[in-house]
């Protein structure tokens, strides 16, 4: 399908300019003042519109069986759902469970994701049982295409790496040229806590941010920090949420250590207060780590605007409030971890990043799909908008004003984390490899339509 995008502001993470987008074979093959348009090219105005390279979300849990239930959204609900909020490419976690070869996960994960994705796709394997046998498969994971791994410090007993495995990871991500991503949290303290809680009638949601307190979160950091200093091999720390993890993180790259940071946009905008909701609705809320305090906040979107964190992701994980957040009713560590969040992700960063003067539209781009592109090694045919990158675009109306509400999302789930709250701007229309996945609040495009991302070695 050849297409012409005309009138249109685009932002990139450097730049801002008018210019006409052509789109010829899925890719973006001119971009210029003035395009005449060709016989059959359908032409799209981006008139007082904003062109930005389609959002990357680089941390998704989609179709995830966890804490004895599966994350509510596949992947046809859970891309629809990101195409709507302005994404075109996520990376989802392909899980080991114990036992598992790694190529059996990814055969698990291609079943799961290859019929029914809408938008292009990628998994980090997540190792959660290693061993020889596991350090062998490796490489040829990573010759298939997948050049990222993942390790869980916590969730003991269940997803939980210890430090010798999470070392020997490291040291074969340094060896194949792959980059593991890390949840930080000390996952022996927080098992630990969360006994002591339940055993002093402790069960609501309010006590599982402080089973999970700041300090554990940047206790792990710092060791796996430690751990990669020594390997000299650069590490990707997901959702970071606190000053105790973040503030290592600035000290490690001031010291000449190169390490990067994610945080999730839940993490910029909410603040515990969330855990002492009436009605059992902390739940909503429960994730791991949690919610922290107001003053952390401000200490994120300083270090997003100094440029110590990398990426704004969701860490998309929803479970429906009625039955499933419910099982956790009489003991908050049963409560599934995880929310909502894919489709409102660059909504609320527009909203309360840009407008606010936090940050400013090309570092919004950066923020939300450049950097991401880069350090999973799409990049530039995901996460710009050059002459040679995929046409994957969004056509973003600075105008109008909504209110998010479970009424009309895409999620698969009961409720929204950020009900009620109102942003600014919406997805006029967004564009797959050239093709319109999401257009005035209506999401098109087959499942299945969505590829694998082709990613480079992580150099
Ligand atoms: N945290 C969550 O809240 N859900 C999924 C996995 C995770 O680490
Ligand atoms: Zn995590
Ligand atoms: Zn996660």
């Amino acid at each position: 399908m050849n297409r012409l995008i005309k009138n249109g502001t685009i932002i990139t993470a450097n730049d801002t300019f008018h210019a006409d987008i052509r789109i010829q074979n899925e890719k973006i093959s001119e971009i210029a003042a003035c395009l005449k348009p060709k016989t059959g090219e359908e032409v799209l105005d981006a008139k007082n519109n904003y062109v930005f390279p389609g959002g990357i979300d680089p941390h998704v849990h989609l179709d995830m069986p966890f804490m004895g239930t599966t994350s509510a959204d596949d992947f046809e609900s859970g891309t629809r759902s990101a195409a709507a909020g302005g994404t075109t490419s996520v990376i989802d976690f392909a899980i080991q469970e114990k036992g598992q070869t790694l190529k059996e996960t990814l055969e698990i994960w291609r079943k799961k994701a290859v019929p029914k994705a809408l938008i292009d796709f990628s998994h980090h394997v997540a190792i959660t049982d290693y061993n020889d046998y596991i350090e062998k498969e490796i490489p040829e994971v990573i010759k298939n295409g997948f050049k990222s791994f993942k390790c869980f410090m916590a969730y003991k007993g269940a997803l939980m790496v210890d430090d010798s495995q999470l070392f020997r990871i490291i040291e074969q991500t340094k060896k194949h040229k792959a980059l593991l991503t890390i949840h930080c949290e000390n996952g022996d303290i927080v098992a630990l806590l969360q006994k002591n809680f339940i055993a002093g009638d402790c069960t609501s949601p309010k006590y599982h941010p402080l089973s999970r307190p700041a300090i554990i979160e940047g206790e792990a950091t710092g060791r796996a920090f430690n751990l990669a200093r020594y390997l000299e091999w650069p590490v990707y720390i997901v959702h970071m949420t606190c000053e105790e993890s973040v503030s290592r993180l600035i000290s490690a790259r001031a010291k000449g250590q190169l390490v990067f940071g994610e945080t999730c946009i839940q993490y910029l905008l909410l603040d515990d207060s969330v855990y002492e909701k009436p009605n059992f609705e902390g739940a909503k809320f429960v994730m791991s780590p949690p919610i922290r305090k107001k003053k952390d906040q401000d200490y994120l979107w300083s270090a997003l605007k100094l440029g110590h964190l990398s990426v704004v992701s969701t860490d998309h994980c929803p479970f429906d409030f009625k039955k499933k957040k419910e099982m956790g009713k009489n003991n908050f560590c049963l409560i599934p971890n995880g929310a909502p969040i894919v489709q409102h992700r660059l909504n609320l960063l527009y909203t309360y990043g840009v407008l606010t003067k936090k940050i400013n539209l090309n570092r919004f781009v950066e923020l939300g799909s450049t950097n991401a592109a880069k350090l999973f090694g799409m990049y530039p045919t995901k996460g710009t908008i050059t002459v040679g990158s995929d046409a994957d675009l969004s056509i973003f109306n600075p105008k109008p004003e909504w209110t998010i509400s479970a009424k009309n999302h895409f999620h698969n789930c009961d409720y929204a984390l950020f009900e009620g709250w109102k942003v600014t701007g919406e997805f006029a229309e967004v564009l797959s490899r050239g093709e319109t996945i999401f257009k005035n609040g209506k999401a098109f495009g087959k499942p299945g339509r969505g590829k694998y991302l082709v990613r480079k070695s992580f150099e």
